[in-house]
């Protein structure tokens, strides 16, 4: 069977962008029952505050994709409270984000903190009280924020929100990825639905929640993948982002090509974990993948060792967006994320077998 499935009954569905095709409120862009994009690009003018407005990241040149749309079964309401913008149907909702810095006169702590007490209110207000995925987008992210790194920073009001939402910020957490840009706001896009999910980690990584305090005092707060029966006999395999990190110590720093390799192994593993625990089967070289470089320069070399480990004419290869984006450790050039649907379904108790 084609492990690549995406069923047009299911409850949930993703669609590449096509990555000629401009960004704008993203209303021509997709058909009806778009929930929610990730996409990347510049704004048009006025479509900065659409729930669909993208990530102010630059494609690289060639990009097949242009980022992702999230779609339902049916047309979503949609609607906006506060900073945040949402759409819903009746199994998910997706939101949107973006909190310009300056203008809040805040710290990043405090902003991070900020963005996900109103992210948790939303999913209150609207009973989908279960995140997926959160992808997050941390202008500078590297960048010193008086004494503690801006990404430090960001882990820590992101884990304060959790705890005080009462939400898990250890295992359970969300699938997640966290990129820094180079201009525009904090953005933070979201997915939630009615039921948990079921969270998957890595055996070849420490789990992030749990990395030492010498990675800052607050750990990062994401599961390194989960799973979402999305009706019609469908799972969905949401993957984090992942580098080059074996145990919670980056390998091969400064090599971009042993770098992809390790990470390759790392979404393996973790593919292979997800299989494991739901009978779906996922095949790495089927992934449907966004890969983030520090350095565009590198994306030769990137592609070269995809190519020699995945085929060149893989669906990962042919079909991945590439974005340019600061990964969250300095000393990382290279993170992918993917996801992936299946047949299957979730047996037995939440997190076990
Ligand atoms: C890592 O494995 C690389 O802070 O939400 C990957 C995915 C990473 C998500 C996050 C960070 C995040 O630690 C960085």
């Amino acid at each position: 069977m084609n492990p690549v499935h995406s069923s047009p009954h299911a409850w949930l569905r993703a669609e590449w962008l096509r990555g000629d095709r401009h960004l704008p409120g993203g209303a021509s862009a997709t058909a009806p029952t778009c929930l929610g994009l990730v996409g990347y690009g510049t704004p048009a003018a006025g479509a900065s505050h659409s729930t669909f407005a993208p990530i102010q990241a630059d494609l690289l040149a060639g990009s097949s994709a242009a980022g992702v749309a999230w779609h339902g079964r049916e047309v979503p309401e949609s609607g906006s409270a506060g900073q945040v913008r949402w759409q819903r149907d009746a199994q998910w909702l997706f939101g949107a984000i973006d909190l310009d810095e300056a203008a809040s006169g805040n710290d990043l702590v405090t902003l991070a903190q900020r963005a996900y007490r109103d992210l948790f209110e939303t999913l209150r207000h609207h009973g989908r009280p279960h995140l997926l995925r959160v992808w997050n987008y941390v202008p500078h992210i590297n960048a010193d924020g008086g004494g503690l790194e801006r990404y430090r920073q960001f882990n820590h009001g992101r884990q304060q929100a959790f705890l005080d939402a009462g939400q898990a910020a250890f295992e359970g957490a969300p699938a997640a990825c966290a990129l820094g840009t180079r201009r525009g706001p904090l953005s933070v896009r979201f997915l939630a639905g009615l039921k948990p999910a079921v969270p998957v980690e890595n055996p070849r990584q420490v789990s992030a929640y749990h990395y030492p305090s010498s990675y800052g005092p607050r750990a990062p707060t994401f599961s390194r993948a989960a799973l979402a029966e999305v009706g019609d006999d469908t799972l969905a395999l949401v993957i984090s982002g992942t580098a080059s990190i074996v145990g919670h110590t980056t390998v091969h720093a400064g090599d971009v090509e042993e770098q992809t390799r390790e990470t390759l192994r790392n979404l393996k593993a973790v593919t292979a974990a997800a299989q494991q625990r739901s009978g779906g089967t996922f095949a790495l070289d089927e992934l449907d993948a966004v890969i983030y470089l520090r350095r565009t320069g590198d994306a030769p070399a990137v592609r070269r060792v995809l190519a020699e480990v995945l085929g060149e004419h893989s669906s990962f290869l042919r079909r991945a967006a590439w974005v340019e984006a600061d990964v969250c450790r300095s000393d990382l050039l290279v993170e992918i994320e993917a996801h992936a649907f299946a047949r299957g379904r979730l047996h037995g108790a939440h997190g076990s077998n």
